[in-house]
């Protein structure tokens, strides 16, 4: 990795790269472009809410019993309680609630298996590569464990190369979503605790000694230098040897040649067209290595601060955007394949949208090379969520852990432009230390991008609202959600606030928003009304033309999305209603208000 390559460099690569390195964990860039057998599809379920499958009747882990066994009887005097192969079927990728009525609100284990076939060849390895479970994910290969996961939005990989065999195999995993406390997030969110393999499955079938990482992207602030990066795992990566890094179109063929770890590094000179919203321009990226060809598209621009303003590519931008959950346009449930980001994004773009703010955890990779291809900046989040347990180290590294596998998958996205640490944490010395911490970390696994977080722990003055809070010294960009006219205030009184800041530093009205059934019309002081969701963004776009450090908004939020916390019956019956659009995409009023403020916006930055 380049933590170990760091230690061996000279000081003035040190300097150079004393942040743009550190991946802490084993994954395999791209893996998806990478050779592999895809294993989504039918699988094969057993719920198991007491746990039967993993604990014996004194409460101890199972050792020879378990589901993961996938066990089959041999003769008719067999006593096995449970069979995968005539269990009910289940889809992956996709969250259980929605393909089962009994699973709607189930909270807890289901076993999965399926059969795989494998022509084993003794000269690769085998990695099984997950996109998201959602919550906690222990992996069984031929009834093995090969290891576990935790942490719902975020990839993970294991190698099996030593636990596959030529011919059939099996796979069982166990999903768990139960909510505990001292997880990231906590028991207590305003989303849908959608369970299980919600993104996409496959084993990786890679040379002996392949690429593991990669880094291709501008050299810092420099539009002029592009910097390439690889590191090698597997069998032997000692081997030393050389990886070729082509881009045609820049006319960039390069050699990397690997020093004893499997580590290197070129820098070559360039003068790529700049990736913007307006023109996302992608570049092919080929790195090939051992009889491994990866492809990739890449764009490249730089984003830095300047006092109060947001420099893309040196100048100044506006950020015209709009917070998105991950669930599905289309089909119930969590969103994971591309239709389902082209027609998030497509929104996002009618809404005259150059920036979308991904909530409250990583989206699957489809929506953010969606995002790159269509031209969407990205704000990204790790689900540090209200009120985790800050004080609690176990807990602290499991939102460095996410944050590192965030960071590691999607480091080579131009799109993205922004980490967020958290979202509405309650201001105390225990957070402001747990989030400063991540902050730093996130610095050095990437100084090319902007750290922020969004808050709601603003003061209050004669006129309106100070941004004070300590926890900003440690961000590049302020995050503020604010409800004026829904969770305080009537919507007329939003226009009048003034917003002040003790901060030299721009910022982003994150969310604000309010709650409307698309159909039910009626008086503006009315709630649930698509007149009263109008108000309130009139008079808080009012509020936000008086904010001279403004330089972005994501209100809350493009669609309705699911949440328990919602049960108003006729109104909400589980569903958030602050989108601008029904879970269906019928437009509401408010749209319309946000549409034109964007207009005239993209006007006046022409
Ligand atoms: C917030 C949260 C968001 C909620 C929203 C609401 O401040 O950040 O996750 O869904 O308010 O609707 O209350």
């Amino acid at each position: 990795s380049f933590k170990r390559f760091l230690s061996t460099a000279s000081l003035v690569c040190t300097a150079l790269f004393a942040s743009a390195n550190g991946f802490a964990i084993d994954y395999v860039q791209n893996a998806l472009a990478r050779e592999n057998i895809s294993l989504n599809g039918q699988w094969n379920r057993i719920i198991d809410p007491y746990e039967n499958g993993y604990y014996n009747h004194r409460y101890q882990p199972h050792t020879t019993e378990g589901y993961f066994k996938n066990a089959k009887m041999k003769t008719p005097s067999d006593l096995i309680e449970y069979n995968f192969a005539t269990a009910e079927k289940i889809r992956v990728p996709g969250d259980w609630n929605t393909q089962e009525e009994q699973l709607f609100l189930y909270e807890g284990t289901v076993w999965y298996q399926k059969d795989f076939a494998l022509t084993k060849q003794a000269d690769k390895r085998y990695i099984v590569h997950f996109g998201a479970v959602n919550y906690q994910a222990m992996v069984y290969i031929n009834g093995v464990k090969v290891g576990s996961h935790e942490g719902g939005f975020t990839s993970f990989q294991f190698d099996i190369t030593d636990y596959v065999k030529r011919g059939e195999n099996s796979i069982v995993v166990k999903a768990d979503n139960r909510r505990e406390r001292n997880q990231i997030p906590t028991v207590n969110t305003d989303w849908w605790n959608y369970g299980g393999i919600t993104r996409s499955v496959a084993i990786l079938e890679l040379p002996a000694t392949y690429v593991e990482d990669y880094t291709v992207q501008l050299s810092g602030s420099d539009a002029t230098a592009i910097v390439a990066k690889v590191a090698l795992a597997g069998s032997n990566v000692k081997q030393g040897g050389s990886v070729k890094v082509s881009i045609p179109e820049l006319n960039i063929q390069e050699v990397i040649t690997l020093n004893k770890k499997g580590e290197g590094q070129i820098t070559a000179k360039a003068n790529p067209q700049l990736w913007t919203p307006e023109a996302p321009k992608l570049y092919d990226v080929t790195i090939a290595f051992n009889g491994e060809l990866i492809r990739d598209r890449i764009g490249f621009r730089t984003i830095a601060v300047d006092g109060e303003d947001i420099l893309l590519n040196g100048k100044s931008v506006f950020l015209r955007g709009i917070s998105i959950h991950e669930e599905s346009p289309l089909h119930d449930g969590r969103a994971w394949n591309e239709d389902d980001a082209r027609t998030l994004l497509r929104w996002a773009k009618e809404l005259g949208c150059n920036f979308v703010r991904l909530a409250h955890y990583p989206h699957n990779e489809t929506m953010v090379k969606m995002a790159d291809e269509m031209g969407l900046l990205v704000w990204s989040e790790i689900p540090v969520y209200w009120t985790v347990m800050f004080e609690d180290k176990a807990v602290y590294a499991k939102a460095e852990k996410q944050l590192t596998e965030m960071i590691t998958h999607d480091k080579n996205r131009a799109s993205i432009i922004l980490w967020s640490m958290a979202n509405e944490t309650p201001s105390h010395k225990a957070r402001l230390t747990f989030i400063t911490k991540l902050a730093k970390k996130a610095r050095s696994l990437d100084d090319t991008r902007l750290i922020t977080a969004a808050m709601d722990t603003q003061g209050n003055t004669a006129n309106g609202k100070i941004i004070d809070d300590p926890l900003v010294a440690a961000m590049d960009v302020i995050g503020v959600n604010s409800y004026c006219g829904w969770y305080g205030g009537t919507p007329e009184s939003c226009g009048n606030i003034l917003w002040e800041s003790k901060y030299n530093k721009p910022v982003i009205v994150s969310e604000f928003g309010a709650g409307a059934l698309q159909g039910l019309h009626g008086d503006k002081d009315e709630r649930w009304t698509e007149e009263y969701q109008a108000s309130v963004y009139e008079h808080n776009i009012a509020m936000l033309e008086k904010m001279t450090a403004l330089r972005g908004v994501t209100p809350w939020i493009l669609k309705d999305f699911r949440s328990p916390r919602r049960p108003l019956p006729d109104i909400q019956d589980f569903w958030n209603r602050k989108g601008l659009l029904s879970e269906q995409g019928i437009r509401k009023k408010a749209w319309y208000l946000l549409n034109a403020y964007y207009s005239k916006k993209e006007e006046s930055s022409n």
